[in-house]
């Protein structure tokens, strides 16, 4: 693999690897440069919890024998400046004496805000602000819609025939496309803070949901909006060891005992209808440091999010092939006139295998 040709390129290449590792966190990469080029230690954001980039790129060079005094960290976030669960990046990299630092972008953590490179230039560093700031903060939409809107980045995912359909009329949905899509579906929910899903699927598809076609150094939980608390205790989304949180709007006292028996939160969110409220449910998973939101669920609760506008983005595969009768990607309306219509901007379209991928982002998001 060739390496990016600019400190920042590689330090962002860096950050997109950290994706499936740092939930909660953001993904940041480090890139430490010597005034003649040299690059002196590099490194990403580890587990949360974990070291950050800046302290892995310091223990790079160190490890490396190579002094960094008066280099460049290029780094894709300001340097942190508050005890989280690990200490202020801009104190250690004052301390190993770095020159300046070249960030893309502001930390929207109100806990950081600006206060890392305020202390970066009271210690005399110079900082510089602004290269590659859009990709940075598109590697990390998540966090940034949780630090800034208060809810997770919701990305639906839907794999339909060319006609648009995701399943017989009924609900036979298995295997639509083909293999390089379906580990390309799972790498995007490596990625995601959790899964979301409704009743429905469970009770039709019984989906594990879990990241299993590509190798993650993390599973992602799962959430369940389930209204009336229906899901069985042996559905396949049970899985040791994994987050599972449920969202009711009905209370069932003996269910809910043994839902929390078997490891899952339930969470108490009513809205119209005797239905969760789903915008609610959002701003609670943002308190829960969901970043990303990763949809898969069937038309109704597809339907439900996109018509409360509270969907962000679609990633869609397109099989070659035709269905004709079934199911769709999202019921909502009917609308009364195209003009209201949900608007999208397609933000890339590949081939996967022998389907296409769409990322569409709903206008204005
Ligand atoms: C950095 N470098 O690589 C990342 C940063 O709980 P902590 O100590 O891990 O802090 C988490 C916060 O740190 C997170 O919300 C975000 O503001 C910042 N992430 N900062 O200097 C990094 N991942
Ligand atoms: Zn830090």
């Amino acid at each position: 693999m060739s390496l990016p040709n600019t400190p920042m390129a590689h330090a962002l290449a860096l950050a997109r690897q950290a994706l499936p590792l740092a939930p909660p966190n953001p993904g940041v990469g480090c890139v430490i440069v010597s005034p003649d080029g040299t690059v002196l230690g590099q490194g990403h954001t580890q587990r949360a919890g974990g070291a950050h980039a800046e302290i892995v790129a310091l223990h790079d060079a160190t490890a490396q024998g190579r002094s960094v005094a008066g280099a460049t960290a290029y780094v894709t976030l300001e340097p942190c400046a508050h005890h989280g669960r690990t200490g202020p990046c801009c104190d250690a990299l004052v301390a190993a004496g770095i020159g300046r630092v070249v960030a893309c972008v502001v930390d929207p953590n109100p806990l950081v805000a600006g206060q890392g490179f305020a202390r970066l230039r009271a210690a005399g560093v110079e900082v510089v602000v602004g290269p590659g700031a859009e990709a940075a903060r598109e590697l990390n939409l998540g966090f940034f819609s949780r630090m800034q809107r208060g809810v997770p980045w919701v990305r639906m995912k839907l794999a339909a025939s060319l006609d648009g359909r995701t399943a017989l009329p009924d609900g036979q949905s298995q295997w639509i496309t083909g293999a390089a899509a379906r580990r390309d579906g799972h790498a995007w929910r490596a990625r995601a803070g959790a899964v979301l899903t409704g009743i429905g699927t469970v009770l039709e598809d019984n989906p594990r949901l879990d990241v299993r076609l590509v190798d993650t150094p993390r599973q992602p939980g799962v959430v369940l909006v389930d209204s009336r608390l229906q899901v069985p205790l042996d559905a396949h989304l049970f899985i040791a060891g994994r987050a599972i949180t449920i969202y009711a709007a009905a209370r069932n006292d003996a269910k809910e005992a043994a839902l929390r028996e078997r490891g899952a939160t339930v969470v108490h969110m009513p809205g119209a209808d005797g239905k969760v409220d789903l915008r609610a449910m959002l701003r609670d998973l943002a308190q829960r440091e969901v970043n990303e939101l990763h949809v898969e669920a069937g038309e109704k609760l597809n339907g439900s999010l996109v018509r409360d506008g509270l969907v962000d983005e679609l990633l869609v595969y397109l099989a070659p092939r035709l269905i004709g009768q079934g199911r769709g990607m999202a019921a909502f309306g009917p609308l009364s006139a195209l003009g209201d219509a949900v608007p999208l901007q397609f933000k890339s379209v590949d081939a996967v295998g022998g389907d296409v991928r769409i990322v569409a982002r709903i206008a204005g998001r």
